[in-house]
């Protein structure tokens, strides 16, 4: 049997901090146009895609920063890209910082969440982002900040996964990626396609050794959660250089063989498209990783039990 759905990856290119959502939307429709005359059903738009990556300023005055969220989803800036891919029978993947409404606490929370979107308009879920990587407070030290940390909570919801698209869908956010927990916790709930938009800059401050491996580190996390979990795995990326700050573009499209079926060969906007058959995770959810029949979660409790590292005693003899 076959399930095949087209899927667009929609890389953006820069949005600097003088660019308007509304200018940012109609970039999103045009690339929504181009993924629909290639006969997409699905369109994945990166993390944050709405504004420049503003995590990279600190302040003090988070509440003055509030314009860089979204408190309502279709937002009024947003409504049109929500219309046309209604009108246009396609769905869609969004990235964006939410600003909830005042919660039981009441308090209002900021989350860097991605909302999935149904061919017929209907919000299919939000994933919030669990792991969020950088630093809480100014470091003055570093050529940019990555002040996710300051600007977002961790979300405590977990991996979540939704019947859409004809299959099982699941998402995740840039920092997630390179976590295997990731992957697994949506792999033991059946996932056939993980959707995960990042902004990765090429300068990674605490070791910049790091700095000429950032494409393979890329695709190596992306890969091997696709295989390991027998998944599809489409990462979109913002790219290029914002704001003076280059980031990474190759967003890709893997298949559950783990090998990557089409990739950006750009920095700026650009779709890129693959038809995915979806009943090709069986072909590694039944067979090696037959996670019913050879897994084996009694002796992976430190997964759940244990945050950090605990080393083995030092050897007395030594
Ligand atoms: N937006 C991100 O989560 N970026 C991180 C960087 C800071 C390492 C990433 O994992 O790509």
């Amino acid at each position: 049997m076959s399930r095949y759905i087209t899927i667009a990856a929609a890389q953006l290119g820069p949005i600097e901090k003088d660019h308007s959502r509304e200018s940012v939307v109609e970039r999103l429709i045009a690339m929504l146009h181009q993924a629909v005359s290639s006969n997409c059903k699905l369109v994945v738009f990166p993390e944050l895609a709405l504004t420049t990556f503003f995590p990279r300023w600190y302040t003090e005055d988070l509440a003055g920063h509030d314009h860089y969220y979204e408190t309502s989803m279709p937002s009024p800036a947003t409504q049109p890209l929500f219309d046309e891919a209604k009108r246009l029978g396609i769905g869609f993947a969004l990235g964006y910082a939410e600003l909830t409404e005042p919660g039981a606490d009441g308090l209002q929370h900021r989350f860097n969440t991605t909302v999935l979107v149904e061919r017929d308009g209907t919000i299919v879920g939000k994933y919030r982002k669990v792991h969020i990587p950088g630093h809480e407070d100014d470091e003055p030290w570093r050529p940019f900040q990555h002040l996710e940390r300051r600007y977002f909570e961790e979300s405590n919801e977990g991996f979540g996964v939704h019947r859409a698209f004809d299959g099982i869908v699941g998402m995740a956010t840039c920092n997630d990626r390179r976590w295997p927990e990731t992957y697994r916790e949506m792999g033991l709930q059946g996932v056939e396609l993980i959707l995960i938009g990042y902004n990765t800059p090429i300068h990674y401050a605490p070791d910049p050794g790091q700095n000429a491996l950032q494409g393979f580190h890329n695709q190596l996390c992306m890969q091997a959660g696709a295989y390991q979990n027998g998944t599809w795995v489409v990462g979109v990326a913002k790219g290029g250089v914002e704001a003076g700050v280059e980031s990474l573009a190759q967003s890709c499209i893997i298949a559950p063989s783990g090998q990557i079926v089409a990739q950006a060969t750009t920095t700026g906007d650009e779709v890129i498209t693959a038809r995915c058959d979806l009943d090709k995770c069986k072909d590694f959810k039944e067979t090696l990783f037959n996670f019913d029949r050879y897994r084996r979660p009694e002796v992976y409790q430190r997964i759940t039990s244990q945050k950090g590292v605990i080393e083995p005693p030092e050897n007395p003899s030594n």
